[in-house]
């Protein structure tokens, strides 16, 4: 068994070294010579940092270009990128590779499932919290947990969960996937074009004067949810959005990284989704639809 990554930022690095200190092979497939350099420069390791222990695990790569085939394969990639980033190494899957697809946002991961039915393809969510210092030195802000469901026949005639995932000392749990992705859309929903708008970090919406607001939306939210046959979780959004702000109060959500760095946003595949599905269910979702025109407008200033 052997580990590629697709994507290899603080989510993909994390997992990365999570797969090779569990005793698996790990390769990430990076985009550039520049890349290979920045990884040469940290000793070719990956360092995660958790509270005060810093790990250094060894960590092998290669470029996406290169021809080795390819028999399991994590895709990090941003949501928006993930269909055409995968494309790019079809090439390279062995009959009957392994997909995984840890990402945001809704929607791609289905169409990805279809497009590569002839090969098992699962997605995942993740409540790890995991911060790039550098680009291959990480600092990791909860261990979380992570859960993951076979998204098309092939997986689902797989089994629960790829190969080797079982083996993280990071608990990983099989799960019906689809629940599961709605959960986190919510949640991302409700925090990142938020947080991204006032540029603050996650503990920020505590804050009164966001409540009315934050309520709103994830009231807007479970009503596309249940429109759509989905029940979110046993107790109301707004507490589960409150815990997780409570729980990252000191990240700054993927979206406002995003914003940082100039880079595009998740905003088509989270609250774009999301807008998408209340249109087609005929459910008014004013808030959402402030949230999704001020993020764009913004992102298209940038
Ligand atoms: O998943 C996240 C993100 O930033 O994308 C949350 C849960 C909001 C944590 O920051």
């Amino acid at each position: 068994m052997h580990w590629h990554i697709l994507g290899a930022g603080a989510v993909g690095c994390l997992f990365a070294a999570r797969l090779e200190r569990a005793g698996i092979d790990v390769s990430l497939l990076l985009r550039s010579p520049e890349r290979q350099q920045q990884l040469n420069l940290n000793a070719n390791r990956i360092s995660l940092q958790d509270g005060d222990r810093v790990e250094e695990v060894p960590m092998q790569a290669e470029l996406i270009e290169d021809g080795n085939p390819i028999s399991h394969l994590l895709v990090t990639t941003k949501a928006y990128d993930s269909a055409s980033a995968l494309e790019s190494i079809a090439l390279r899957l062995l009959t009957g590779a392994q997909i995984l697809l840890l990402q945001n946002g809704y929607g791609h991961q289905q169409e990805i499932a279809r497009r590569f039915s002839a090969w098992p393809v699962w997605a995942g969510i993740t409540t790890s919290g995991v911060r790039r210092l550098s680009p291959f030195q990480l600092k990791l802000a909860g261990q979380g947990e992570t859960r993951i469901g076979p998204l098309n026949p092939a997986a689902v005639q797989y089994g629960t969960l790829p190969d080797g995932w079982q083996q993280l000392e990071h608990p990983v749990i099989a799960t019906d996937i689809e629940r599961a992705l709605w959960q986190k859309l919510a949640i991302n929903a409700a925090i990142n074009p938020l947080t991204a708008l006032l540029g603050r970090p996650n503990g920020a919406l505590l804050e009164p004067q966001y409540l009315p607001q934050l309520t709103g939306v994830c009231r807007e939210i479970e009503a596309v949810a249940s429109a759509c046959g989905q029940t979110l979780f046993d107790t109301p959004l707004l507490e589960q959005v409150l815990k997780v702000a409570r729980d990252t109060a000191e990240n700054r959500s993927s979206m406002l990284e995003d914003f940082s760095a100039g880079r595009a946003t998740e905003i088509e595949q989270i609250t774009g989704f999301l807008c998408a599905e209340a249109d087609r269910q005929r459910v008014a979702t004013p808030l959402n639809r402030e949230l999704l025109n001020a993020v764009v407008y913004r992102q298209g200033r940038a």
